[in-house]
């Protein structure tokens, strides 16, 4: 029988890593005072999320194997998970510069912090550069060594993809609704989102086992990208009707003038006066615009649409999971515990 992994187990991996990503730092005589900022940097960016990503790498792990991890096994899958929630950070801090965002998990936002605005995009490549000192310290004689270092490149150049795509839809002085579209938004949110946050910690835990084979690695992709597109649509749906108090984060898609799942859901459905309130609202830097276009979208009864959609998917999820051939390697229950942890979140 597999074993789930505790947010406090897994929490408890960080010291040591934080320790060596320290010690590494301080080799090139990196003067104290900002050897404290580095730190601050690592423990403000990489804490305090819901690590559902990092978690994921050793409940994989686990499952795959059908036991519990040793202690061993257990600190190379949680290591790897900490990667995943590195490249996360390093994610975040960046894209909250990018769409102006306010707080982050009940917090102001990194560059938003007393003393830090733009060093914070330095502060960002940092917390990248951090994953191949670990990956170099703990994985350089695994035999998938060079499977880890390429994943991670490719699954960031995706995501760079994906907010490329993004930001380029979401022209700040502009608003062309027809700019958006359902394709572009697939495309946006694969890129930005499936990969990292889905692909990503399943394909660490099967180069871990050393069964990332090609076949293997495209079953779970096949999974796993749809299920990292609803996710996204969840974070979207979040965006507008979760309670920034509970999602710790205040909603800005509306200002950024963001290709969201939500505005391409009104614009399918919108009459010719509904369309008129979007294109003379819909992404100005304007709390009145922003208030109008979310009553609109509760007139337009978008959660309703985002519930049905959202057991629909979850059902096709869960079908494509039930093909699984388990021969191979491969396990549903990786699979079914990833959906599991984000079906019906609210944060
Ligand atoms: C998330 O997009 C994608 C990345 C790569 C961070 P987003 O801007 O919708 O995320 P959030 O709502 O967390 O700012
Ligand atoms: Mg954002
Ligand atoms: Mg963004
Ligand atoms: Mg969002």
């Amino acid at each position: 029988m597999s074993q789930r992994t505790t947010l406090k187990e897994f929490e408890a991996v960080f010291p040591k890593l934080e320790e060596v990503l320290l010690a590494h730092a301080k080799q090139f005589n990196l003067p104290e005072e900002y050897l404290r900022w580095y730190q601050k940097s690592l423990e403000v960016n990489t804490l305090g999320g819901k690590c559902n990503r990092g978690m994921s790498v050793p409940d994989s792990v686990s499952a795959l194997l059908g036991k519990p991890l040793s202690e061993d096994e257990y600190f190379h899958a949680a290591t790897l998970g900490w990667m995943t929630e590195l490249l996360q950070a390093f994610f975040l801090v960046s894209d909250d510069i990018m769409d102006s965002s306010i707080t982050r998990r009940g917090k102001p936002c990194w560059y938003r912090h007393e003393g830090v605005g733009m060093v914070a995009i330095n502060d960002a490549f940092m917390l990248e550069s951090a994953i191949y000192t670990l990956l170099k310290k703990y994985f350089r004689s695994h035999p998938a060594y060079i499977d880890f270092v390429e994943l991670f490149h490719d699954v960031t150049y995706q995501t760079e993809l994906g907010q490329l795509c993004d930001l380029l839809t979401a022209p700040e002085d502009k608003v062309n609704l027809d700019n958006f579209s359902m394709d572009k938004y697939r495309f946006i949110v694969i890129y930005k989102t499936a990969y990292y946050s889905f692909y990503l910690p399943v394909a660490l835990a099967l180069h871990q086992l050393n069964i990332g084979t090609p076949e293997n690695l495209k079953v779970a992709e096949d999974i796993l990208i749809p299920m990292g597109e609803y996710f996204q649509i969840q974070d979207d749906y979040l965006d507008n009707f979760g309670l920034p108090e509970h999602i710790g984060k205040i909603g800005t898609d509306i200002m950024d003038n963001k290709c969201s799942w939500l505005v391409n859901q009104a614009l399918q459905i919108a009459t010719p006066e509904q369309r008129k309130v979007l294109e003379d609202n819909y992404g100005r830097k304007d709390k009145d615009k922003e208030a109008v276009i979310k009553k609109l979208f509760d007139d337009m009864k978008l959660e309703q649409r985002y519930k049905e959609y959202e057991e629909k998917v979850v059902g096709e999820l869960r079908e494509k999971i039930a093909k699984i051939d388990e021969s191979k390697g491969l396990k549903k229950e990786v699979f079914e515990t990833f959906l599991a942890k984000i079906y019906k979140r609210s944060k």
